[in-house]
């Protein structure tokens, strides 16, 4: 039987990926390549839905995959690429446009939150289509598991809603997909508000931990990350947010459950703990970081692992528009 299928996608929208990136997200790609059939991209035309600059997308979107290659994407095992290069994500966005409400798209939390940023006005369209895209690319790949952090879980159920829609209307064509959300680490927060999502575009500097950032700014973020007031170190979402946080984030990399760590930092004080949560943020960033470079300093073998990745996605996309096409009633070109 084969094997269930795994996708995800991530937006080259800043120069690193952060630390909610890596916990919510990009490590499941990783453990996931193992029983899964995996494709993961750099979502290049998400990039676009907000303001940004071609020489910034094109050099992001490279340091985009150079981090998924480092983070331990195995080429052989992962179909990595650049969405941009598979046509067929846009125009199955287009049909999945046509089948999508005003009303439904519009109670999206995401647009609602970034449009208020630029300014209802000034948000552009394609901001209010982001999830239909986002719904294409899944669907695109017939796509069982979907892993992400929590902020993605109303555009899964709105891409559920569509490929449902079009199931019914047009007959059976796409597998419906789960989100695979990990607890724990679906939401890291920012170092300077921990209840905000740490975001590559709304965190400042002093919030974001970059997977790409060297070990001095990396640890003297964490050592001034806002903290609450008490000296205990204690699992207290309402309370102690900032704490809270420390500590998921040091139980994800270590390994270590939450009360485990409790015990071990009770009565000593903000301080020790804080070292320790930056010991273990730059163990695990600095060989990312070096295979990273490694990968940037060889585009041509970059841009070569990226080909092969874009003609084996390109060969399940053009079978799954091929049915859509038919189904939804197009003529065949001759
Ligand atoms: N703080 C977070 N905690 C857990 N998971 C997170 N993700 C993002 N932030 C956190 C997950 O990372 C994946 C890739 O995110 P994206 O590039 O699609 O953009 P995003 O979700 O919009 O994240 P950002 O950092 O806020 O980017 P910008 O500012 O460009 O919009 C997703 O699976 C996401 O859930």
């Amino acid at each position: 039987m084969a094997s269930p299928r795994v996708l995800s996608g991530i937006q080259p929208t800043a120069d690193s990926f952060h630390l909610g990136n890596y916990l919510g997200a990009v490590r499941q790609y990783v453990t996931m390549q193992e029983g899964y059939d995996a494709f993961y991209c750099v979502v290049d035309l998400h990039a676009i839905t907000v303001d940004y600059q071609p020489e910034a997308l094109r050099r992001r979107s490279r340091v985009a995959a150079a981090q998924l290659f480092a983070v331990g994407l195995d080429p052989d095992r992962s179909t990595v690429f650049i969405q941009s290069h598979v046509r067929e994500h846009t125009e199955l966005a287009w049909v999945l446009i046509c089948l999508t409400g005003m009303g439904e798209a519009g109670r999206m939390t995401q647009f609602k939150d970034k449009s208020a940023k630029y300014g209802e006005s000034s948000a552009g369209v394609g901001l209010f289509t982001y999830p239909i895209l986002q719904a294409a690319d899944i669907l695109l790949y017939q796509a069982d598991k979907v892993p992400v952090g929590a902020d993605q879980k109303q555009h899964l159920e709105l891409t559920r809603d569509l490929a449902q829609r079009f199931n019914h209307r047009f007959g059976e064509t796409f597998t419906l997909p789960e989100p695979h959300i990990v607890k724990g680490v679906e939401k890291i927060t920012d170092l300077q508000d921990p209840t905000a999502k740490m975001s590559k575009s709304s965190s400042s500097p002093g919030g974001i931990l970059d997977l790409l950032e060297d070990p001095g700014p990396l640890r003297k973020k964490i050592m001034r990350a806002v903290t609450d007031t008490g000296t205990e170190i204690v699992f207290d979402e309402e309370n102690k947010p900032g704490i809270a946080n420390l500590l998921r984030i040091l139980s994800a990399l270590t390994g270590t459950p939450i009360p485990e760590l409790e015990t071990r930092y009770a009565g000593q004080g903000y301080g020790t703990f804080k070292k320790d949560v930056a010991e273990a943020v730059v163990e695990t960033f600095t060989p990312i970081r070096e295979r990273t470079e490694k990968l940037l300093a060889d585009e041509t073998q970059l841009d070569r692992m990226l080909a092969a990745g874009a003609a084996r996605a390109r060969k399940v996309a053009a079978e799954t528009m091929e049915k859509v096409r038919d189904r939804a009633g197009f003529l065949t070109a001759s």
